[in-house]
Formats: structure tokens, C-alpha cells, sequence
């Protein structure tokens, strides 16, 4: 074999190594307590790498509030190959105990939900899946490091879409996976080399420059996401509103103890349940967006049911609560008057 006599610096191959990734994984396992930070081209490349480390016959249970992306890897891509795929409310860890079989070997759950907002007690699931030796993910995009570190109350891997929160202005997509352990981390960084779904170093210098602002960004959002929370509570023409920071939501008192602030989504549905109505209210707002895609400074809306989640069929959207009329909103960091007044404005 072939070797030279320069000493190597160790970057031959910017799909193996390259300095700005490793800078921002690095950053990143800081943020989340971990050891090792490992980056991917889009949160859903991280997905695919996890999803790879298992084998046909193999049985995950995920939350049934999820990502529609999520959903769509493992059902129409991962299932395809023999991995088996249960979908269940884990907002009673319950649940998960009665979906348990012998041939389980990671439960997957997001926390506070997309779209829904649901709030799961990581360390109640992780009581259960450690005594039973199954690996727990835990998707944090909506909480950011900043609000939530799920290895410190027991998951085994923390996922990311670095496309969000992280990265803040809605102009990288990238998706980061920290875990602690050592054989989990030099598999999958394996599988990052070998298939090769890694994101590009100017991809990664953006990444660390939103982190520069996380914190600030986030204390902002969870602050325009309770004002608009409870200016769309007393509307008389709002129905149901979904954010952990409204007392009587039935996740309140868990955040309060699993998260440092209630994050910056908030769902809601229009009294009558009218979908020509909802549509009329996306399409009049001047501030918020209309878009896929969450966590940035501006605000967004979306409509799940045509957009983040179609790949979810009807039925199971409505079996789960996610109705054709519900309105998503990533409330951004504007003054918090604009998105009162839009908000005012579009829903009339
Ligand atoms: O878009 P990408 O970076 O591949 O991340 C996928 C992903 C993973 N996990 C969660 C919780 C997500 O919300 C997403 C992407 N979500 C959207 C694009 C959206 O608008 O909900």
C-alpha cells in the first residue's frame, strides 16, 4: 500500500474530515452535553443515518405527532428494507409499555410535537427503554439546545434539523446527530463517510454563526410565541390553540420541569372548522410568511395538511388530531406589535 512521508494533517478528504465540520460538531456536542456531534446534509440525512443502524425485522415505535418527513423515510423508504415501523401517542409513556414487543430496539420521539405541540416526558420514556436496553432518539428541533437537553434526562441520541433553530435565518439546510456513546457515534460517523450525506463547510460556517445568536433568538421567539398565544386564545373567532406556555395545555407543568422556556410554534384552528376560512387567513397575512420550514428570525405560517405532513395519509392525521384546518406558526423575533396587528388583520 501506498503510503507518502508527509505527515498527514488528517482532512485527505473533505467527505471523511473537514475543519469547519468538525468545529461545528464539536460546538454542537457542547451545546447538548454530548460528547460526540456528528453533521448531515438535512435533519431527515441524520434520520437516514439512524434508521441505518438497524436491521431488517428490527422494530421502532415513534411518536404518532410527527414530522410528515419523518413519517415518510420510515415508511416508504426504511420499511421497504424489513425495518418495522409503529406509530403511537407517547404523551402517556403508557402507551409505549403496551407497544413494546421482543423485537423493539428504538423508540423515536419528538418533543414538544410537530405540528401538535405535545409535550413527552423524555425521562418517563427513558426509564422505560434503558431497562429494556432499546435506544431512545429524541428529535429536539423545536426546543433547540437552548431550551431542552434530552441526553442530560436519559436519550441515548439527540437529532436535529440544524435547518431550523440552530441555524436561525433560513438559509442552510443540515441536520446533526449528538450522542454520548462511543460505539453509536463511531458507527454512524461511519455511515457519514461512507454514505455520504454530509453538509459543505460554508453549509457549517453559517450553522456556528446562528449558533453566535441562539440564545438571544430563542428568548425572543418564546416571547412573541406567548403574546401571540394569548392574543389567539381571547379572539372570538379562534378555536383551539396549541402552546405549552398556556397554563391549562396538557403538557404546562412537564415543560416547565423538562424545558427552559415554551418555544416559539404555535398551532391553532379557527371557530367552525372552515378550510376555505383557514386558507383565507394564510393567504392574508403580510408579515408571517406562507412556507415550510420553522425556527428562523422572520415569522413563517404553514398548513401542515398540504404541506409539512401531506405525506401522512388523512386518515392517520385524523386518527392524531391533525386536522385539514389547523395553522402552524413559527412566530419570529419581530416586534411582537406587527405580529399582533397581521395577526389581527388576517383573521379579522
Ligand atoms: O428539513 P430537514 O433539515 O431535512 O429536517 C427534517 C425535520 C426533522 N425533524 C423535524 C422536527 C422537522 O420539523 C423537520 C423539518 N420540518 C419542516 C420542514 C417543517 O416545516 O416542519
Amino acid at each position: 500500500m501506498y503510503r507518502s512521508r508527509r505527515a498527514s494533517k488528517g482532512y485527505e478528504y473533505a467527505r471523511t474530515q473537514n475543519p469547519t465540520r468538525d468545529a461545528l460538531q464539536a460546538n454542537l456536542a457542547a451545546l447538548e452535553n454530548g460528547k460526540h456531534g456528528i453533521c448531515y446534509a438535512s435533519g431527515l440525512g441524520a434520520t437516514d443515518a439512524i434508521l441505518k443502524l438497524f436491521k431488517p425485522g428490527d422494530e421502532i415505535i415513534a411518536s404518532s405527532d410527527l414530522y410528515g418527513g419523518t413519517y415518510r423515510i420510515m415508511v416508504r423508504v426504511f420499511q421497504e428494507f424489513g425495518l418495522k415501523f409503529t406509530f403511537v401517542s407517547l404523551d402517556n409513556p403508557a402507551n409505549l409499555e403496551r407497544a413494546l414487543t421482543g423485537q423493539t430496539r428504538m423508540v423515536w420521539i419528538e418533543t414538544p410535537t410537530n405540528p401538535l405541540l405535545r409535550i413527552v416526558d423524555i425521562e418517563a420514556i427513558a426509564q422505560i427503554t434503558q431497562a429494556k436496553g432499546i435506544t431512545l432518539v429524541v428529535d429536539n428541533t423545536f426546543a433547540s439546545p437552548y431550551l431542552q437537553n434530552p441526553l442530560d434526562l436519559g436519550a441515548d441520541i439527540v437529532v436535529h434539523s440544524v435547518t431550523k433553530y440552530i441555524g436561525g435565518h433560513s438559509d442552510t439546510v443540515m441536520g446533526a446527530i449528538i450522542t454520548n456513546d462511543d460505539d453509536t457515534a463511531s458507527r454512524l460517523k461511519f455511515i457519514q463517510n461512507a454514505c455520504g450525506a454530509v453538509p459543505g463547510p460554508q453549509d457549517c460556517f453559517l450553522a456556528l454563526r446562528g449558533i453566535k445568536t441562539l440564545h438571544v433568538r430563542m428568548e425572543r421567539h418564546c416571547q412573541n410565541a406567548q403574546r401571540v398565544a394569548e392574543y389567539l386564545r381571547q379572539h372570538p373567532k379562534v378555536g383551539k390553540v396549541y402552546y405549552p406556555g398556556l397554563p391549562d395545555h396538557p403538557g404546562h407543568e412537564l415543560t416547565k420541569r423538562q424545558m427552559r422556556g415554551f418555544g416559539g410554534m404555535v398551532s391553532f384552528e379557527l371557530v367552525g372548522d372552515s378550510l376555505p376560512e383557514a386558507i383565507k387567513v394564510m393567504e392574508s397575512f403580510e408579515v408571517f410568511s406562507l412556507g415550510e420550514s420553522l425556527g428562523g428570525v422572520e415569522s413563517l405560517c404553514t398548513h401542515p395538511a398540504s404541506m409539512t405532513h401531506a405525506s401522512i395519509p388523512k386518515a392517520e392525521r385524523e386518527a392524531n388530531g391533525l386536522k385539514d384546518t389547523l395553522i402552524r406558526l413559527s412566530v419570529g423575533i419581530e416586534d411582537v406589535e406587527d405580529l399582533i396587528e397581521d395577526l389581527g388583520r388576517a383573521i379579522g
